[in-house]
């Protein structure tokens, strides 16, 4: 068998998404998501003009090789667009080894080691009153763990609260919106939502908050303290990443639990954070880290220190992305939570998948491969418009991390 063809797709149901999708001589495909969020075309341009035509002739059975030949072959190592494109094609050659194999990924990867993926789901609302109204909901469907993100007196808009209660969408105008920040009334307004929803909700619902790498490392480390009544599962993204070291005095000061790792695309960004046990959970995911392969191995350094895994799952990474997240999720022996938010009914259309939320948990699909395709005529309907993250601006002007 070998790879016939490397089509890149970018298609906008809602949102952008690129994929990649590598067809055999036999006919066999697979398809990797390679979608970074207001960089997409960047990926695409990576991918047709550098990835696809060395990869014609090649067998798709070499998936170590093929990762090993793009990372080092390139010269130039890391960075968020080279791994995304890695990762794109490793998730697709994944795809392609289980369809051969009649089996779903994970089998491949060692077999479940759960009955399902626990998921968390995002409770956002510009009041503590209407957080709760949405928590509840969550509880409703069955969800055993909710972020919880609220709107900041004071502030006009925060970033990470969506307008839309049911999908979130922060990449909203091709020019950035910005945003403006201030960390006084954050950290004042933070431990009173947790109040409350402990209060509401009792000690045993896993909650959790995303800081969005907002503050440094010493707020960070009051936060945690501060939030330490209220038994989080996890701070998420306290300070910019970074400094790895800078996480040392975080965990000096707090013992609530720390997760990071989102925007990281390999297994040198978080190296010190895992081997110093920094941190409780490693956030990176499928398509931003280099794929199933590379993932696998941050996930079992990971292991070896008490670290366990939580996946990040925003809109942003596609239902192609989501399954084959689900098939790492179920065969890793540490496994901690999976992020979960819905896409709409246009992005699902486009992406069939047989992935399914039941009971607070997500079951990848049982057919071989990773269980999802795209329908690329759908897909055609849906051009590509430009949008961007939105900037953060303390009040004084100064732009501020996220
Ligand atoms: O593209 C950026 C989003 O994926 C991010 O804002 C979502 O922080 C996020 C999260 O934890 O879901
Ligand atoms: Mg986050």
């Amino acid at each position: 068998m070998k790879i016939a063809e490397v089509r890149v797709i970018v298609t906008c149901p809602d949102r952008n998404f690129v994929t990649v999708k590598i067809v055999t001589d036999e006919g066999v495909y697979g398809v990797g998501d390679a979608t970074l969020n207001g960089r997409e075309l960047a990926v695409a341009a990576y991918l047709t003009e550098h990835v696809a035509p060395q990869l014609t002739g090649r067998d798709p059975a070499r998936i170590e090789d093929i990762w090993q030949y793009l990372y080092k072959g390139a010269y130039w190592r890391r960075g968020p667009v080279t791994m995304t494109a890695i990762a794109a094609v490793d998730t697709a050659l994944w795809d392609i080894k289980g369809k051969v194999a009649g089996l779903p990924v994970y089998q491949l990867l060692g077999g479940r080691s759960r009955e399902g993926v626990t998921v968390y789901g995002h409770a956002n609302a510009d009041s503590i009153d209407a957080v709760l109204t949405e928590i509840s909901g969550y509880v409703d469907l069955g969800y055993r763990a909710v972020r919880v993100q609220t709107g900041i007196p004071g502030l006009e808009s925060t970033y990470g609260v969506s307008k839309d209660r049911m999908f979130y969408e922060p990449a909203d105008a091709a020019i950035p919106t910005e945003n403006v920040w201030s960390t006084a009334h954050y950290l004042d307004h933070v431990p009173r939502v947790f109040a409350r929803v402990r209060e509401e909700f009792g000690p045993t619902l896993r909650l959790l908050h995303d800081v969005h790498h907002r503050l440094t490392p010493i707020e960070a480390a009051r936060l945690g303290k501060s939030l330490e009544p209220y038994h989080l599962t996890w701070i998420e993204d306290p300070v910019p990443a970074e400094l790895q070291e800078g996480f040392r005095l975080i965990r000096q000061h707090t013992t609530t639990p720390i997760a990071v790792g989102e925007v990281f695309s390999s297994i040198w960004d978080c190296q010190q954070l895992i081997t110093e046990q920094l941190i409780d959970y490693i956030r990176t995911t499928v398509v931003h880290a280099g794929g199933i392969t590379h993932l696998r191995r941050i996930f079992d350094l990971a292991n070896l220190y008490h670290v366990r895994s939580g996946s990040h799952g925003a809109t942003d990474l596609s239902p192609v992305c989501m399954a084959a997240a689900l098939h790492l999720d179920l065969a890793i022996p540490n496994f901690g939570l999976q992020e979960y938010m819905r896409h709409t009914e246009a992005t699902d259309a486009v992406f069939p998948h047989g992935y399914r939320f039941e009971g607070g948990y997500l079951h990848p699909s049982e057919e071989p491969g990773l269980g999802v395709d795209i329908d690329e005529e759908l897909a055609a309907r849906y051009p590509y418009r430009a949008a961007s993250l939105p900037v953060n601006r303390l009040e004084d002007g100064t732009v501020h991390s996220w």
